[in-house]
């Protein structure tokens, strides 16, 4: 049900583009990936414009750091170093210069067929939710193709000719010293769900809150119609708002809107879902599991950390 919801979206993004541009794109085959050791694998689909492929350069983006390129058989490495844009500690040593732009060249690649180009290094210095952007240049004896467009914050990187290969850093769950952001994550379609965490709950609380930042890179909105758990009767979206000095807490019957483009945070003093008839509270460091049924990006299931309640604002409680 979502690989159909998925292909039916997949499809319906493809009109109005030709159908090069459409298949055309230079991808990373993993496109999401924790801080840590990573290998930047580039799919090359086909030439420029007929004309076999002599050269494929990558500028290596800030936080991929002590970058290797592999290499391929029938064609020579070119490496370029540079200057980070700060220092980084890698391995324990403090690195500040590295790989800048590796050069794949003297080969050839025919324009109907496919070759994989991969670098490996680490992704160091990043955030969950941060998009680093790997500007590819093909070169052919006809000319080049420059997969280097870079969408600003907010904008649709879906809706350019030519985009340079995306990658979305994925919350690092094993990061320690740090508890507040130990929150799993999960991705689906264009949503990626981030820095999700349930609040620790009182002995015989029979309700708890959970927050969690929900992304939406897609071209259309996506909603959040329901929320279950095998560890609560039932789990609502609720909305919180101050009238006439009392929070008011409402679940949302419609469910909750993700805008394309942008980020909907559900956090202590506002949105958040609301386990009801939770059988045994939820305690610091139990992690509660949970599945997300949004209209287009279908169910998305991840695991909850337990964290104490933040400081701050104590409002909601959760004593219906
Ligand atoms: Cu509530």
């Amino acid at each position: 049900m979502r690989n159909m919801t998925l292909a039916a979206l997949a499809a319906s993004s493809i009109v109005g583009m030709s159908a090069t541009a459409a298949m055309a794109h230079i991808s990373l085959q993993q496109n999401q990936a924790t801080p840590g050791a990573y290998n930047a694998v580039l799919g090359i689909p086909h030439g420029c414009d007929g004309a076999a492929t002599e050269a494929v350069h990558v500028e290596i983006p800030e936080g991929f750091i002590g970058v290797k390129p592999m290499p391929k058989a029938g064609w020579t490495i070119e490496i370029e170093e540079g200057d980070y844009g700060r220092s980084y500690n890698l391995h324990g040593y403090e690195v500040s210069s590295g790989t800048a732009a590796v050069t794949w060249k003297g080969g050839s690649l025919a324009d109907d067929h496919y070759d994989e180009f991969t670098l490996h290094g680490t992704l160091a210095g990043v955030e969950a939710g941060q998009r680093l952007f790997f500007k590819t240049t093909q070169t052919c004896a006809s000319g080049e193709e420059a997969w280097t467009q870079i969408p600003a914050p907010g904008d649709d990187p879906h809706a350019f000719e030519h985009p340079a290969a995306m990658l979305t850093i994925l919350a690092d769950a094993g990061t320690e010293g740090h508890s507040h952001h130990a929150a799993s994550e999960a991705a689906s379609g264009d949503l990626l769900i981030s820095d999700a965490w349930a609040r620790a709950m009182l002995p015989g609380q029979a309700t708890g809150g959970a927050y969690m930042t929900i992304r939406n890179d897609g071209e259309e909105v996506d909603t959040l119609l329901s929320v279950t758990s095998p560890v609560a009767g039932t789990v609502e979206i609720h909305t919180m708002t101050m009238e006439d000095d009392i929070m008011v807490m409402r679940p949302l019957e419609d469910g909750l809107e993700i805008p394309a483009g942008e980020s909907v945070m559900l956090e202590p003093g506002g949105l958040h879902l609301m386990f009801m008839q939770v059988g045994t509270p939820f305690t610091e460091g139990a992690e509660v599991p949970v599945s997300l049924e949004f209209e287009k990006a279908g169910t998305v299931g991840l695991t909850m950390p337990v964290l104490p309640a933040r400081t701050g604002r104590g409002a909601d409680a959760h004593q219906h």
